[in-house]
């Protein structure tokens, strides 16, 4: 496969590239002719991947950036949370509890090989390797907001595909109401399977789940990259989902199985602590959490957890345009 740098995501502080750096490298690159080719190299921000390694490694099967989604918030500036932020504050409870313990927790995580089971009330199942989770969908990157129940938020550019194409190739059937995600289960591997305390409570496989019509909508993302790399394993390698108008414990990471059911399907943060956490979890400024007010989040940058960072939080995540008529009529209260 096309990316081994296994060690391009432990970015010292120094390495961190904002977005005008970042558009400005993507510019360069184009013109040399590299995005396409390989786009997923063209803008590492790892000071050692110049352009000879571009050259070194071998693209056998390249990846497409088909197009570049940018979706400007209208209150909010578009920095970029830095990379070395994005790879090591992490909630990723199979590897720790705590935002640190992933980054260092998942570092031997194996992701290949890897099977991604597709099933359930559906004409076509089907499972995916390790490779095709890169090559049967056109990859293109889009920069999402996304905001954690702890009122933290990160901008990040993501690689991956739309979730949709996935679950067309298995054509889905009347009964498909809902679709429901499983994380990989491997106490091995994982600590916080086999130690509760590390685990935090959870009842492993984590699992989460989604109405068909959320499902489907065109902003829901496969994500297998990000800053134009493979997912770090603490990010959800090698593939994990995106939803970025929902609370982060939504997107579910490193994916196992993907099933088409009828009923709504149970999610972890739910079972744990229901009156806490919903099924539906939409960003809502306006539904506090029983413990704190969900109005404003702090928006991870590089100056760090700084309370000038602090900024309003818009209903369903500024992304209203797209997925509001998704829950017309619905009482957001009630449905948190
Ligand atoms: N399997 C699994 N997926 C998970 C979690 C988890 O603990 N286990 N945490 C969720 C939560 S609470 C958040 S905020 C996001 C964090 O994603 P990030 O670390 O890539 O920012 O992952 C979500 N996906
Ligand atoms: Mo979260």
């Amino acid at each position: 496969m096309l990316i081994k740098s296994p060690k391009s995501y432990q970015l010292k502080d120094h390495d961190v590239t904002d977005e005008t750096v970042y558009q400005g490298r993507r510019t360069l690159l184009k013109s040399l002719g590299f995005i396409g080719a390989s786009g997923l190299l063209a803008h590492s921000t790892n000071a050692q991947a110049g352009l000879f390694d571009l050259f070194k490694k071998d693209p056998v099967k390249p990846f497409k950036v088909t197009h570049l989604h940018y979706k400007k918030a209208s209150e909010t500036p578009q920095i970029l949370t830095p990379e070395a932020k994005v790879t090591s504050h992490n909630n990723f409870y199979e590897f720790g509890a705590q935002k640190s313990q992933p980054a260092q927790l998942a570092q031997q995580f194996k992701v290949d090989p890897w099977q991604l089971t597709i099933s359930g009330h559906c004409n076509n199942p089907y499972q995916l390797d390790y490779d095709d989770l890169f090559t049967s969908f056109d990859l293109e990157e889009r920069i999402y907001r996304l905001r954690c129940v702890e009122t933290w938020s990160m901008v990040i550019p993501w690689l991956g595909f739309p979730l949709a194409k996935l679950l067309q190739k298995a054509q889905p059937n009347s009964r498909a109401n809902y679709v429901v995600f499983e994380t990989l289960y491997d106490p091995q591997q994982m600590p916080g399977q086999k130690n509760r305390r590390l685990g935090g409570g959870i009842s492993y496989p984590y699992v989460e789940g989604l109405r068909i019509d959320e499902a489907m909508n065109p902003l829901t993302l496969m994500s297998v990259g990000l800053y134009g790399k493979t997912l770090p394993p603490q990010n959800g390698a090698p593939i994990r989902l995106v939803v970025p108008w929902k609370y982060g414990f939504k997107s579910i990471k490193s994916i196992v199985a993907i099933k088409f059911v009828e009923h709504q399907p149970a999610n972890t943060w739910n079972i744990l602590i229901p009156r806490e956490y919903g099924f539906y979890a939409n960003v809502n400024p306006q539904v506090d959490h029983p413990r704190w007010s969900q109005a404003s989040e702090r928006r991870l940058t590089t100056g760090g957890l700084l309370a000038r960072n602090r900024i309003k939080t818009l209903m369903f995540n500024g992304y209203s345009e797209e997925v509001a008529g998704l829950y017309k009529g619905m009482n957001l209260h009630k449905y948190y």
